[in-house]
């Protein structure tokens, strides 16, 4: 089989990509390791930048996430007691993020492309990456005990951090930066009203804690763990409580607790992986790069990546000449020059938020200090503000 290109992984990077290149009249195929239930099965991000949302209007996907997405237009920060709001809309000149969650995300991408009879492998085994360094690369797969070739012009790598593609580019040719934070996140997922309309940070001695949502009647919770800690560990109430001590008393009477739908503990890791274009391998998404979620840069980022892709895709079919290869040529660094920016963010939104083990009462109190400036210096929240809503998208 033959197809212009290969996607591998079926994320929300994978099907963004497939949607946007079939806007653009650019045949592709995704081949995803697991079953269409699982990668659904998985709860993750829930906050949506203005630039993630265009894409996805872009897409062809915008319609339910902007009748049952919630717009918010700020944001508070919890610590020494009290909430303080971010106001992200004054302080970035009109914008603001939406909450809808990656769940929601991933499903309205499968429905466009089983609606318009595009092709996902699900349950793709094996797959495997071949002459990507040549103008003919190959993928092949297995499924149901069968193998098969696809040959393409070009390979998009969205299986996510653990996925093949990054593992297939030669080593020496890569060059990888991280840093592992010596703690996780345990999060509780419960058909309870959120304690606010909007996302609170909190800055707490026990550590750190984030009440997000997902509707009206969903709330998504979070509180900082230690690295080696079990899900089987925390029942139901020990988590209510522990995040009840996390927040301002007034907020803690209000919380509404139930049990939990789903409760998971995600490590905390920064990882970039440079450069993100080899030949006509092109690296996107988690495949790419790892933050942490403080600040909700994963699944946006990924999106960027993608919409970039789509573009330089996009400006190749439809050119002649050595100057259609341009955005091809552009992708990697104009890619990484706004992931850096936030791997950043996400690192100092970590650092100033958590409890770190070795920083002890010193650097509480600095942390304390800093959020105590936030809040009183324009300068300071509209950097925030300006990094939470996210930058924009640039030219090549
Ligand atoms: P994904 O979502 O990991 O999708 C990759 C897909 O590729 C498939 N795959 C393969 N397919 C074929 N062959 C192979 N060899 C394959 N290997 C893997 C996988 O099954 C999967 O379906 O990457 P993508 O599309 O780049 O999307 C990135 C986002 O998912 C990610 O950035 C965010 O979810 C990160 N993240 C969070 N981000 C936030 O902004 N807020 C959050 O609250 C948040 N929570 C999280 C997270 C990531 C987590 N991970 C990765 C463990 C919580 C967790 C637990
Ligand atoms: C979430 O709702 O899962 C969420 C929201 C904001 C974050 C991270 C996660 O920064």
């Amino acid at each position: 089989m033959r197809v212009q290109v290969a996607i591998v992984g079926g994320g929300p990077a994978g099907h963004l990509l497939g949607q946007l290149l079939y806007k653009a009249g650019i045949e592709a195929i995704v081949l995803e390791q697991r079953s269409q239930d699982y990668v659904l099965g998985r709860i993750r991000a829930g906050v949506l930048e203005q630039v993630t949302t265009d894409l996805l209007d872009q897409a062809g996907v915008g319609e339910r996430l902007h009748s049952e997405g919630l717009v918010h237009n700020g944001f508070a920060l919890g610590f020494g007691g009290a909430s303080h709001r971010i106001d992200l809309q004054t302080l970035s000149g009109g914008k603001h993020v939406m909450v809808y969650g990656q769940t929601e995300v991933t499903r309205d991408l499968m429905a466009a492309r089983a609606a318009e009879g595009l092709q996902t492998i699900y349950e793709a085994h094996n797959v495997s990456l071949h002459d990507f360094d040549s103008e003919r690369p190959r993928v092949r797969y297995e499924k149901d005990g069968q193998s098969h070739e696809i040959q393409c012009d070009f390979i998009a790598g969205c299986d996510g951090y653990h996925g093949v593609s990054r593992a297939s580019v030669p080593a020496g040719a890569l060059q990888t930066y991280e840093r592992v934070y010596p703690f996780g996140w345990l999060g509780v997922l419960s058909d309870t009203p959120p304690v606010s309309d909007e996302l609170i940070y909190a800055n707490h001695a026990r550590g750190f804690a984030l009440c997000s949502m997902r509707s009206h009647t969903r709330s998504r919770y979070y509180v900082q763990c230690a690295l080696d800690d079990k899900v089987e560990h925390w029942s139901d109430d020990a988590f209510w409580d522990e995040l009840r001590r996390r927040l301002a008393p007034e907020l803690a009477e209000r919380l509404v607790t139930g049990p939990s739908i789903e409760k998971s503990i995600a490590p905390l890791r920064s990882f970039v992986a440079e450069p993100m274009r080899f030949g006509r391998l092109f690296l996107a998404g988690d495949a790419a790069h790892i933050v942490p979620p403080t600040g909700a840069k994963g699944l946006n980022l990924a999106a960027s990546d993608v919409g970039y892709l789509a573009r330089a895709l996009t400006e190749f079919y439809a050119g002649s000449g050595p100057g259609r290869s341009a955005g091809i040529d552009h992708y990697s660094a104009t890619c990484l020059r706004r992931v850096w920016k936030a791997v950043r963010f996400s690192w100092w939104f970590t650092s100033l938020m958590h409890k770190f083990p070795e920083t002890g009462g010193f650097g509480q109190k600095v942390q304390e200090a800093e959020l105590d400036y936030l809040i009183h210096s324009q300068a300071a929240a509209t950097s925030l503000a300006e990094n939470y809503v996210g930058l924009p998208l640039e030219s090549w």
